[in-house]
């Protein structure tokens, strides 16, 4: 919008504004009605007039309408600021008072106090005393939940949120089963935690004792999930409570939980590494008390605080997508639960944050609750964050806060219960600040009064929520000492049980109860052929069915003139087809057979080089045509989304949501292979090694950009080299393809193979246009596979060949130019298309064609030594020819590629001399 449409658009606003207060004052909210009378006040004056009548006719003295605004201005600074005055701390022994909310600093006088005041903006205009009024406000927003969300834009979410927080008290005291349950919800954790702490002493857990409500937390949404249409939680946590959480609300079996603690645990998997185990992820059903089912799964996740919180956004909209969910997505929730200091220091939450609302990657609202202990490992808050509060990032996309004392778990539900509602009914996120504290050092082996000293003692010297609360019923007379004495007993009970039956267990089958192997089995790859190939009357139809645009489309000029003309040509003839003709065919023959198709990432409808253009744009209207969704009547579903200019969030959202879309082909691209590096967490942590530590197969592709092309140091390098060095255990496929129909089997293969692996692509920029780097039609067609390793196709005499230069990616096109310039015959060209795994079997038959060649092998890249394939394939190729592998590219460097285009010319030059020399 234009500064001046802007402004023209506030003018409007406010005259309708003006216009509903004249006609009745309470239609507008306290803000605006306090400006409006103090704009009347500010023109009666310079009229020299008297002040303004008020609405209902009422002629208002000066001091009279001063003083109505003084009013006013109470009631928003309550709703804005009485957070700060609310006692938030369990161990603070009262609740604070901030200046900002005193008799004083609000404008009064003691005497005021008595005053009788009605206001439309408050109580619907009750009257009462001013000092009635000010308790009023003080006992809503200044209690045991500090509110937050006076900040949202939006004044209708705003009443909304208002109108709930000011009738809280209206629901009346909670029942005697819902204060039996929270004093349950405590209990839980803390039987629990004692349970460990008693049975294996040392070792680490993370205790959550201190911040035991985030119990009472999860319960109360389990309860309140079927009711307002929820089905399945999606939850995503770090070490804190993590035990706990997994024992008390995920159910999982006690025994199989003490077995992990035990010495003798070995994992029970087939392969793999393996994971310490309050990393581990589990899944169950749980049953709520009025006898619904409720799905929840707790994602796995690394040491690496926050990381998971993308990957769990895609698992939840892939659950989302699974049960049709997509309309509203009510039915699956996601839960994340995160520390006070990761929550404020990790980035990635604001990112993750900013994927809330996109329609890419929405997930209908997040439920957040920060288990916020104040304090990170031995940091304080104050060395820890620059805003007042953790929660501070999650107000940049309009989310309400409520901050509530750890020690209450009846506000603590409260605040769930009206969270949960707040997500159902406007799709947005929302977060929980469980104000508690952390009973024992970071972990238990930790001495937490080494650093501080002072909330070492105040923890001691504090009893536990749940004694808190215990004594609280009974004194109320809700509970008596025997009925809390029966419940701490009968989970004291079921946790025996649970050791019983790992003796049981132990005592039948021996130290190994639940069938680990010592010996984990190193994950084995499947080199056989998959079949990728499509009918070539298909490939043919298809390919006309991606030309049709709707009748009346106004398709941009050049679009029409070179890009589609290109492809009709190519199908017509069935030669020409380049790199992204190759992939929308291969998109759209997974389409075709109903499977799915899902691309996300920075620009990639059009594609950072222009080159994709999966969404047509018209000219006109910029109504947008998706041939991709126009291939086939029962096709499966085409999705593409310009992402947020994010790595990490996005890659990781892709990643999670391929863990629950097996029959969707999921690729995310960088805008430059080099960005990557911004999502370093989600490739080692997960994409690389979850299969080993969690037993967690993906098949999502990494489409990276990557070649040297004179761009400099930051548009050249997808750092081939970093993926490489991960390669282990068959974790994934790591290729530089040379030709579109590689790339076609390539993707395809992602969704026919029995086994799941993701793909990790350096993908081309200058090839996408090199008039050489086009295959056939019929390269793609039935019968057709995918190479690991491709021969010379252009040696006619392999026994005249006394040179093999084996290449990998976009270089391969120099070598061929500087060949046939150079018009050499006895050199072959062989490429390693798949670098990892590394086809040995294939290489062997290739290079077994080239009897006089055996001496001299060389490896060309275009990447530094220290960086580029050399390093992974030098051992490999020198164990299969028995001689040193000779090198060309370039020397060693700290930083990728060149700053300047003559340099990179030069050794771009030479190290492709070198290949045919050296
Ligand atoms: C990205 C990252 N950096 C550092 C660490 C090391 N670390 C583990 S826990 C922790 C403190 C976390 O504090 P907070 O988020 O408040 O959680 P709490 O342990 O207090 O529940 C740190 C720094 C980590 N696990 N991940
Ligand atoms: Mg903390």
């Amino acid at each position: 919008m234009s500064a001046s449409l802007s402004v023209r658009a506030n003018l409007d606003l406010l005259e309708t504004k003006y216009t509903a207060w004249k006609q009745n004052a309470a239609s507008v909210d306290a803000t605006w009605s306090a400006f409006f009378e103090g704009f009347e006040l500010g023109m009666a004056r310079l009229a020299k007039q008297p002040p303004p009548a008020a609405a209902g006719g009422v002629q208002l003295r000066e001091d009279e309408l001063a003083f109505r605004m003084k009013v006013a201005e109470a009631i928003m600074r309550f709703r804005s600021l009485g957070h700060t005055g609310a006692w938030l701390d369990p161990l603070s022994d009262a609740a604070p008072n901030p200046s900002a909310l005193s008799l004083e600093s609000l404008g009064f006088d003691p005497a005021d106090l008595d005053a009788e005041v009605a206001t439309q903006f408050f109580r619907g205009g009750q009257r009462m005393t001013l000092r009635a009024m000010l308790n009023d406000l003080r006992s809503v927003y200044c209690d045991k939940i500090g509110f937050e969300f006076m900040h949202i834009h939006h004044p209708e979410v705003r009443a909304w949120l208002l109108e709930r927080v000011e009738n809280r008290s209206s629901a009346g005291a909670p029942r005697r089963e819902e204060c039996v349950a929270a004093l349950r919800s405590l209990l839980k954790p803390e039987t629990f935690e004692r349970f460990l702490h008693q049975r294996f002493v040392g070792q680490k857990r993370f205790s959550i004792e201190g911040g035991d409500a985030l119990i009472v937390s999860l319960e109360t949404l389990l309860e309140e999930l079927p009711a307002r249409g929820g089905k399945e939680i999606v939850m995503g946590m770090a070490h804190r409570g993590r035990l706990s959480v997994l024992a008390t609300f995920l159910e999982k079996p006690l025994e199989l939980l003490f077995y992990e603690f035990s010495e003798n645990y070995v994992p029970n998997m087939v392969a793999g590494d393996g994971d310490v185990k309050y990393h581990l992820g589990f899944e169950s059903t749980r049953v709520t008390s009025t006898g619904r089912k409720v799905r929840v799964q707790l994602a796995a996740n690394p040491s690496h605080l926050e990381a998971v919180n993308a990957v769990v956004e895609g698992k939840a909209r892939a659950r989302q997508r699974a049960l049709d969910d997509i309309a509203e997505r009510k039915q699956v929730i996601p839960v994340l639960i995160h520390g006070d200091a990761a929550f404020a220091g990790q980035g990635t939450v604001a990112e993750v944050l900013n994927l809330s609302q996109l329609p890419g990657y929405r997930t209908g609202g997040t439920v957040h609750i920060v288990v916020n202990n104040q304090i990170g490992f031995t940091t304080s808050p104050a060395d820890a964050r620059s805003s007042d509060y953790c929660t501070d990032v999650a107000k940049m996309i309009d989310a309400p806060v409520f901050h509530v004392n750890g020690d209450c778990p009846m506000e603590v539900a409260w605040v769930t219960k009206l969270a949960f509602e707040f997500r159902q009914t406007f799709a947005r996120d929302v977060v929980i600040d469980i104000v508690c504290y952390r009973r024992h050092g970071h972990n238990e082996t930790d001495e937490p009064s080494f650093t501080q000293p002072n909330m070492a003692r105040a923890i001691s010297g504090h009893p536990t929520p749940a004694a808190v609360y215990r004594q609280q019923l009974i004194e109320r007379g809700v509970l008596s000492e025997a009925d809390a004495d029966a419940l701490r007993k009968e989970l004291e009970d079921k946790l025996d049980a649970g050791a019983r039956r790992l003796a049981e267990a132990e005592e039948q089958k021996g130290d190994n109860p639940y069938e680990g192997t010592a010996e984990p089995a190193q994950m084995d790859y499947d080199y056989r052929s998959v079949h990728t190939g499509v009918p070539l009357p298909q490939l043919t139809e298809l390919g006309g069915k991606l030309l049709e645009v709707p009748p009346g489309f106004h398709l941009h000029p050049t679009i029409e003139r070179r890009f589609l003309a290109a492809r009709r040509k190519a199908i017509e003839s069935g030669e020409g087809i380049d790199w992204s003709h190759a992939e929308a065919l291969a998109f759209g023959s997974l389409l075709k057979e109903g499977l799915g198709v899902r691309l996300s990432g920075q620009d990639c409808r059009r594609g950072t080089f222009s080159q994709r253009h999966c969404v047509l744009y018209d000219t006109e209207t910029r109504e947008r045509h998706f041939p991709l969704r126009n291939v086939g009547p029962d096709q499966g579903l085409f999705c593409v989304y310009n992402s947020l200019l994010s790595e990490a969030a996005v890659l990781g959202f892709d990643y999670g949501y391929s863990l629950l879309a097996p029959n969707v082909l999921i690729c995310w691209e960088a805008q430059f292979g080099d960005f990557s590096n911004g999502a370093q967490t989600i490739i080692d942590q997960f994409i690389a090694s979850a299969e080993s530590k969690w037993q967690q197969s993906s098949h999502l592709v990494l489409l990276l950009p990557h070649g040297y092309e004179g761009q400099g140091p930051e548009h050249s390098s997808a750092r081939l080299e970093r993926f490489l060095q991960l390669s282990a255990g068959g974790n994934w496929h790591v290729c530089n393809l040379t030709t579109p129909a590689q790339y076609f089997h390539a993707l395809r293969r992602q969704l026919k193979r029995t086994t799941r692996k993701p793909l990790i692509l350096m993908t081309p920029k200058s090839l996408l246009r090199h008039p050489g780097c086009v295959s056939r039609l019929a390269d793609m067609a039935e019968d057709t596979v995918f190479s690991e390793v491709l021969d010379d196709p252009g040696v006619d005499k392999p026994e005249r060949v006394t040179r093999l230069i084996f290449c990998s990616g976009k270089v391969y096109y120099d070598l061929l130019e500087h060949r046939s310039a150079n018009k050499i015959k006895n050199v072959a060209i062989i490429r390693v298309e798949q670098l990892y795994p590394l086809h040995y079997e294939k290489v062997k038959e290739i290079t077994g064609r080239y009897p006089r060649a055996q001496k001299k092998w060389v490896w060309c890249q275009e990447e530094p030594q220290n960086m580029g394939a050399w390093s992974h394939i030098f051992p490999r190729l020198e164990e299969l020819s028995q001689h040193p592998l000779r090198y060309a590219g370039r020397v060693r460097s700290s930083s990728p590629a060149v700053g300047s285009k003559a340099i990179h010319t030069a050794e771009q030059e030479k190290l492709v001399r070198d290949a045919f020399e050296s």
